[in-house]
């Protein structure tokens, strides 16, 4: 049999978001966002998640890397180009809700903000390149957050509605693909991000979290009803994290372990997103957090949106894999991207711990596409590495190149399986501010931008050697990988 190649309308292409990379933090009208108030630095979640976060700017005692990000609003143009030139085909990137709502409850939204974004699609499809857009990724307007206590209150179902609404109706002759929420499942281990809930507004408690998800399931729903009246080809999608998780061994009770924490951290939320209602475990898994469900406040009404408006294809993201182990104390713990877990003895870490693994990527393209029978989008994948360029600003990132090699083999390995996959867009395309630090220092992209973790340099823009290969990779449809 002759192997299945990439198809010919793969979408090839690179991922950001707005919050990590376009700084001008209070340009043209923005309000602030939660990046806006977490500071830099390997602590930055330990400062978050103490108890006297309050959610305000302490510039005496910290720096905020998202205030400048790597000057995108000031760049785009160029950055863009540089997308073209390495023929991508689409480009995955966020719109900022504080530039378009600064305070997240107005009834008008900022014009400044959506002429922003104007420009940014008219510079994608004068390249040829297809926008993809997050409505939301890890970038709550902060009032929000301290007016009304994040995704736990239900209005923000409205304030989110009115929102997508405005963009959904601006652009959806000009982008046909769309996510709801970024990893909307994070909130499992890590409510601050997606659902603006931390120790001190209520995030230690998971009735919150299952409150706030469900809310953004039925905002989600309705973001997918806006776009379907507005045209029924607009294909939008739900965004999770994936992270692949085996069992330690055979013994039963960490093979039990791992298929509950794949429920719950892999699945839970996007089987209420691709099937439209929640899936048969929610019980033990509400049980496990010891919540009665008739403390949530969902009605039926709610629970019909979810059913009739279920999502077009999953995206998710993926650069590591993890290890369930239940009955031992003795197993040394690994790093990872919001989930940790047991280090695993089969596989190498990157600079910041988390375990690379491409069979896991294959792994999770086949359990995605069993369980949902959908279009997956691979919406995020790549090594955060510590780069060192030369005299010249040359970095010879043979590292990257092989981490995505690695990790295009596994895809074109799951085609081959019988996956449909829509797209790759790997993480950070271009150097920007790291999520779960706020370094510069931690870097995924094709391209280097000079500018250090204080937030200093010259912003300029130099191609390592990564961007060569994937303009390769890109132009032989992932036939050349070399
Ligand atoms: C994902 C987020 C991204 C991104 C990426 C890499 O979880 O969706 O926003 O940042 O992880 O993580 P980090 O930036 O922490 O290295």
């Amino acid at each position: 049999m002759t192997k299945v190649k990439f198809p010919k309308n793969f979408l090839w292409g690179g991922a950001t978001a707005a919050n990590q990379l376009e700084g001008a933090y209070l340009e043209d009208g923005k309000g602030l966002s939660l990046p806006d108030v977490l500071p830099g630095g390997k602590k930055r979640m330990q400062v978050v998640n103490s108890p006297e976060f309050d959610f305000a700017i302490h510039e005496d005692k910290y720096f905020y890397p998202n205030h400048i990000g790597i000057d995108h609003y000031h760049h785009f143009k160029e950055d863009i180009a540089l997308f073209a030139e390495m023929g991508f085909k689409c480009y995955r990137f966020s719109i900022s809700w504080p530039r378009i709502f600064p305070k997240g409850d107005e009834i008008e939204p900022n014009e400044a903000g959506l002429k922003f974004y104007d420009a940014v699609i008219e510079e994608c499809l004068k390249n040829d390149i297809e926008p993809v857009i997050t409505i939301s990724h890890y970038e709550l307007p902060l009032n929000l957050i301290t007016k009304y206590g994040g995704w736990k209150n239900k209005k923000l179902i409205d304030f989110y509605e009115r929102y997508a609404k405005v963009v959904l109706e601006r652009y959806y002759h000009k982008v046909k693909y769309w996510m709801t929420f970024n990893e909307i499942n994070s909130a499992a281990h890590f409510p601050i991000m997606s659902q603006g809930l931390t120790k001190v507004n209520g995030g230690d408690d998971h009735k919150n979290i299952f409150q706030a998800w469900h809310n953004q399931f039925v905002a989600s729903a309705k973001a997918v009803k806006i776009g379907h009246e507005l045209d029924s080809n607009l294909q939008i999608g739900c965004m999770i994290l994936y992270a692949t998780t085996y069992s330690y061994d055979s013994n039963p009770k960490n093979q039990l372990a791992t298929l509950k924490t794949n429920q719950e951290n892999n699945f839970f939320c996007a089987d209420v997103q691709v099937r439209g209602h929640y899936p048969s475990y929610t019980r033990s898994l509400l049980e496990k957090y010891d919540i009665n469900p008739q403390d949530l406040d969902v009605t039926e009404d709610e629970l019909t949106v979810l059913a009739e408006y279920p999502v077009d294809y999953i995206g998710f993201s993926y650069y590591m894999s993890t290890v369930e182990e239940v009955t031992r104390k003795d197993l040394k713990g690994s790093d990872g991207n919001m989930i940790g877990g047991i280090s695993n003895p089969f596989l190498k870490s990157s600079d910041w711990g988390w375990q690379i693994d491409p069979d896991g990527l294959r792994i999770a393209l086949n359990e995605l596409y069993d369980r949902y029978e959908k279009p997956l989008f691979i919406v995020e994948n790549g090594l955060g590495a510590k780069d060192e360029p030369d005299s010249n600003h040359y970095v010879a990132d043979d590292y990257r190149i092989d981490y995505l090699r690695q990790h295009i083999i596994a895809i074109r390995d799951a085609l081959n399986d019988g996956v449909k996959v829509m797209g790759y867009t790997p993480w950070g395309c271009i150097d920007l501010v790291s999520a779960s630090t706020g370094e510069m220092s931690k870097r995924y992209g094709f391209i280097y931008v000079d500018e250090d973790d204080e937030g200093k340099g010259t912003f300029n823009r130099y191609k390592k050697k990564s961007f060569d290969w994937y303009r390769q990779v890109i132009s032989s449809n992932g036939e050349n990988l070399s």
